[in-house]
C-alpha cells in the first residue's frame, strides 16, 4: 500500500520539501511538493539520493567499537558507557581541555542534534572546541555580532523583490544558496532578471551562476575586499550613498568615509584584476539600482580577508540604504525564535581567550578548526589527547587534512557520533550511529532563520526507527548527562529528554512571534497545527525589523566597527606597496608560485559525504583539475591529462579540465574528495575516489583576523604526473 509523506530534504541549505511515496519499508517515489509556499515544488537530483543514504549498506546500524585495525558490533549501553569512561579517564588524568570536540556541518540539518549537541560541548567543559564553522561561514558570524549585536543576525538576501543582485564568491547554480535558504536559487535569479533586473557575478571562475547572469568578472582570488574598497570608493565620493532611515541608527558613516576616501578604484584595480572603470561602473549601476543587495559567501569568507570582505558587503549594504529595505538584505522573522532562546549570542564572545599553541582567537566558545592538530601533536599542559565529533570529517574538511589524519591516529581516545566509517572515523575507538534521516522528526531551526521567505513546516518521520536504534539527540543527551558533574546539568538533561525535540519544537513555536502561547484555542502555530498543513505554512515576505531586532548594547548600528577598520592596515600591506595610500603597484602581489588554486562544489555533491550513493557519482569524472588553456599550454599540459599538483603541504594526482572558465592563472579542485585511504567502509565512494584539496591546503593559512581557514588562492604548482 502506498503512502505519501511530507518531509523537508535535510540535505542542503534549501529546505525543500518533498513528497515522498512509499510502500512497506520501500522508497517508490521521491518528487517536489508542489504546495511548499517556500520551495514551490522543486527539488534537486540529491533529494533522491536521501533514499540511498536510508538503504546504503555501508551506513552503520549499531555502534562499533575498534581493536585494533579490527572493527566489531557493541551493544549500545556498553557503547556508552566505554565511550564516557574514555573520555573521563583523559580528563582526569591530563585536565578537562585534553578532550576536544568537533562539531559538523550536518548537525545543523538535524533537529535533534541541533538541540542537543550544544550539550555535550557544554558538559566537556574543555576550551578545546571546534565546528565546522571556522572552514566556512565565520566572518558572517563576528560581522553579525560586530554590527547586528548578534551573530545570527545575518541579514538575507531579498531575492524575490531585488532589482540587482552583486554576487561575490557563491555559486548558488551548484550548492542552491547559502545564507540564503532560497530554493530553486536559479529561478528566483531568472525572475530578477526577467523582471528587468540585474545579476552581477564576481568569481575567479565562469561558475554556473555566472554563466547564466547578466555579468560576471573574474577577481583575483582573496582580493574581494580591496574590490569592495574602490566600490566604497566610489559610492562615498560621488555622493550616492544613501543609507536612509537607518541613517539616525547608524554610527561610523564617517569612519567609512574616510577609509573609502582612500582606496580610488585605480589603486586597488591591479590587484584585484578588475579594471578601475568596471569597478566605478559597477559601483553606480549598484548605488542607482532602484532596489540592491550584495551579497557573498564562501568565495568571501574562506580567504585572508575573509572577515574584511564579508563586512565591506554589509558596509555596501548599509551606506546604499539596502539593509532592512525591501529587495535589499533583510532579517526574518522565524516562527521559532533561536535568536531569542540564545541570550548569550549577543555578549561579545571574540577572543576572550586564544589557542594554546598558535594563539588564535576563540569565537562563541569555540576556536579555528585549522588548531586542532597542532593542539593534538604539540606536548605540553591543555595538550588535546582524546576526541569527540558529530557530523563531520575534518580530515578531508579542514586545511592540511592529511596532517590531522596523521595526527587523530595517536589519541588516546577517539569517540565518532557518526553515520559512516569514513577518513575521520576510522580513526575513532568507537562510533556512535544515529537513526537515519528519514527515521527522525524534522523542523529547521537554522535555515527558517535564513530564507528569502518566512515560512515554517514540521515533518514526521518517514519510517518509524528500527529496533534498538538511537536517535541523534538522545546519543548526544546520554554522552552528555554522563559526562555533565553539575547537578544543575543532570537535572536540565532529564528535563530535556523527557521533552524532546517535537515539545521543544512546539514550545519554540508557541513562545514564538506566531505563537499564542498555551491558550487552549488560541489559534497561533503549534506543531500540531503544522502537522495539519503538512506542506508548510507561508508566514509571508519578508519585512522590516530594524530597530526592534538589534542587539548591540546601545541599540545602533555599527557601520565601521573598529576590528575591521585595524585589519586594513595588513591589506595594504599584503597587496599594495607604499602603504598606506601610496603609489598602487602591479607587481606588488607577492611572487606566489605560478598558480592560485581555488575550490568549486559540483550539483551532486555534498561536501565529504554523498559519495556513496551510485546515482550522484557514475557519469562524467568530477574530482578534476580546472585550468585555463593558455596556463595548460605553458606546461605543455591537454586536456585529460593526469597532473601532479603540489604545494609545500603535499602533492595529490588529478585529472586536468582545460576551461577558460577559469581566470588565467588560477585553478580549481573540488572539495570532498579523496576516499583513497585505508580502512574506511565507502564501497562506492571508493571506487571514485578523486583527490583532497584539502592535502594540499594550509593550516597555517587563516584570515588573521576571525581565525576562518584561508583555502582560497593557496598557492600551487602543476606539472604532468610522472
Ligand atoms: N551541491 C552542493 N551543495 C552544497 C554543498 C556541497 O558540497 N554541494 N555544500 C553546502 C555548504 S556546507 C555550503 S557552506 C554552501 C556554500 O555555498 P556557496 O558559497 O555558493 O559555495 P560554492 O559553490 O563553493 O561557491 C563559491 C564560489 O566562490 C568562488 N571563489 C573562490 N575563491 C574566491 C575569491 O577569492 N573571491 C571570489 N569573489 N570568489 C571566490 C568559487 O569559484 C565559487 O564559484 O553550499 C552548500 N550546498
Ligand atoms: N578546501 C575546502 N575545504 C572545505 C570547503 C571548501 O569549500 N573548500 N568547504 C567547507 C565547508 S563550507 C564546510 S561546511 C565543511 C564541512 O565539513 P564537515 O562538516 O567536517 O564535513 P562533511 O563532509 O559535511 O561531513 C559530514 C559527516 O557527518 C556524517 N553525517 C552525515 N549525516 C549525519 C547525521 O545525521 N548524523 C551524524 N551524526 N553524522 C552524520 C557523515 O558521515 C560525515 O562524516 O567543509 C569545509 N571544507
Ligand atoms: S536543493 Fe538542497 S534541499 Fe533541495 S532537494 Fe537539493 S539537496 Fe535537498
Ligand atoms: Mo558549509
Amino acid at each position: 500500500m502506498t503512502t505519501r509523506h511530507h518531509r523537508t530534504c535535510t540535505l542542503c541549505e534549501a529546505m525543500c520539501g518533498l513528497v515522498i511515496t512509499t510502500d512497506g519499508d520501500r522508497i517508490t517515489g521521491i518528487r517536489g511538493d508542489a504546495d511548499d509556499p517556500l520551495s514551490r515544488g522543486h527539488l534537486c537530483p540529491k533529494a533522491v539520493a536521501l533514499q540511498d543514504v536510508h538503504t546504503d549498506p555501508d551506513r552503520l546500524r549499531q555502534p562499533m567499537r575498534r581493536l585494533g585495525d579490527r572493527w566489531e558490533p557493541i551493544a549500545w549501553d556498553a557503547a556508552l558507557r566505554l565511550a564516557v569512561d574514555g573520555l573521563r579517564r583523559v580528563q582526569r588524568a591530563h585536565g578537562r581541555d585534553a578532550v576536544a570536540s568537533y562539531v559538523g556541518n550536518p548537525t545543523v540539518h538535524s533537529l535533534g542534534a541541533m538541540l542537543f549537541a550544544p550539550r555535550l560541548v557544554r558538559a566537556l567543559r574543555s576550551r578545546n572546541r571546534f565546528s565546522a564553522t571556522s572552514v566556512d561561514q565565520l566572518p558572517a558570524h563576528v560581522v553579525a555580532l560586530q554590527c547586528f549585536g548578534h551573530a545570527l543576525l545575518i541579514p538575507v538576501p531579498d531575492l524575490d523583490r531585488t532589482q540587482h543582485v552583486l554576487m561575490l564568491g557563491a555559486n548558488p547554480a551548484a550548492s542552491n544558496g547559502s545564507l540564503m535558504t532560497a530554493p530553486g536559487v536559479m529561478d528566483r535569479l531568472a525572475a530578477i532578471r526577467a523582471r528587468g533586473g540585474r545579476v552581477v557575478v564576481i568569481d575567479p571562475r565562469r561558475s554556473e551562476t555566472a554563466a547564466a547572469a547578466d555579468e560576471h568578472h573574474f577577481i583575483r582570488p582573496g582580493t574581494d575586499a580591496l574590490f569592495l574598497l574602490g566600490v566604497l570608493h566610489v559610492v562615498m565620493t560621488e555622493r550616492l550613498a544613501r543609507p536612509g532611515p537607518l541613517e539616525s541608527l547608524m554610527t561610523g558613516l564617517d569612519a567609512l568615509h574616510a577609509l573609502a576616501g582612500r582606496f580610488p578604484p585605480e589603486r586597488v584595480a591591479p590587484a584585484t584584476g578588475i579594471g578601475a572603470d568596471v569597478i566605478r561602473r559597477l559601483a553606480r549601476d549598484f548605488a542607482q539600482a532602484p532596489r540592491a543587495v550584495a551579497y557573498g559567501r564562501v568565495g568571501v569568507s574562506m580567504q585572508e580577508f575573509g572577515g574584511l570582505a564579508t563586512w565591506l558587503i554589509t558596509a555596501l549594504n548599509l551606506v546604499t540604504g539596502r539593509v532592512d529595505a525591501e529587495g535589499g538584505a533583510m532579517f526574518t522573522r522565524p516562527a521559532v525564535d533561536i535568536l531569542r532562546a540564545d541570550q548569550a549570542g549577543s555578549r561579545p564572545r571574540f577572543g576572550r581567550w586564544t589557542s594554546r599553541v598558535r594563539g588564535l582567537p576563540e569565537f562563541a566558545g569555540e576556536l579555528p578548526v585549522s588548531a586542532l592538530a597542532e593542539e593534538i601533536e604539540t606536548p605540553g599542559p591543555g595538550q588535546v589527547r582524546a576526541l569527540v565529533t558529530h557530523a563531520g570529517n575534518p580530515v578531508l574538511s579542514t586545511p592540511n587534512g592529511a596532517r590531522l589524519d596523521r595526527a587523530l591516529a595517536g589519541l588516546e581516545w577517539f569517540v565518532a557520533v557518526d553515520c559512516y566509517l569514513n577518513e575521520t572515523t576510522r580513526h575513532a575507538h568507537l562510533i556512535l550511529p544515529p537513526t537515519s534521516p528519514l527515521e527522525r522528526e524534522h523542523y529547521d531551526l537554522v535555515f527558517h532563520t535564513l530564507a528569502v521567505r518566512d515560512t515554517a513546516r514540521w515533518s514526521g518521520a518517514v519510517f518509524p526507527r528500527p529496533p534498538g536504534a538511537r536517535h541523534d539527540w538522545e546519543i548526544l543527551n546520554a554522552l552528555a548527562g554522563a559526562l555533565d558533574g553539575t547537578v544543575r546539568g543532570r537535572l536540565e538533561g532529564a528535563v530535556l529528554a523527557r521533552l524532546g525535540p517535537r515539545r521543544l519544537v512546539d514550545h519554540g513555536l508557541r513562545t514564538g512571534p506566531y505563537g499564542t502561547g498555551y491558550r487552549p484555542f488560541g489559534g497561533g502555530l503549534t506543531v500540531r497545527a503544522l502537522e495539519r498543513a503538512p506542506s508548510g505554512v507561508d508566514l509571508g515576505a519578508l519585512k522590516p525589523a530594524l530597530p526592534g531586532r538589534l542587539r548591540t548594547a546601545d541599540r545602533r548600528i555599527h557601520a565601521a566597527p573598529e576590528l575591521f577598520l585595524a585589519d586594513i592596515a595588513r591589506l595594504e600591506a599584503r597587496f599594495l606597496a607604499g602603504a598606506p595610500g601610496g603609489e598602487e603597484h602591479p607587481g606588488a602581489r607577492p611572487p606566489t608560485a605560478d598558480l592560485e588554486l581555488i575550490g568549486r562544489r559540483a550539483l551532486r555533491s555534498c561536501n565529504s559525504w554523498m559519495h556513496n550513493s551510485e546515482r550522484l557519482v557514475r557519469g562524467k569524472r568530477r574530482c578534476t583539475l580546472q585550468m585555463h588553456p593558455d596556463d595548460a599550454a605553458r606546461r605543455g599540459l591537454a586536456d585529460g591529462a593526469s597532473v601532479r599538483i603540489t604545494t609545500p603541504r603535499g602533492a595529490v594526482t588529478a585529472e586536468l579540465e582545460v576551461t577558460d572558465a577559469l581566470m588565467p592563472g588560477v585553478v580549481s579542485l573540488p572539495h570532498g574528495w579523496g576516499h583513497d585511504r585505508p580502512g574506511i567502509r565507502l564501497g562506492v565512494a571508493q571506487a571514485h575516489a578523486g583527490a583532497s584539496i584539502n592535502d594540499l591546503t594550509d593550516d597555517q593559512r587563516v584570515d588573521a583576523l576571525t581565525g576562518n581557514a584561508a583555502f582560497s588562492g593557496v598557492a600551487v604548482t602543476v606539472a604532468a604526473e610522472g
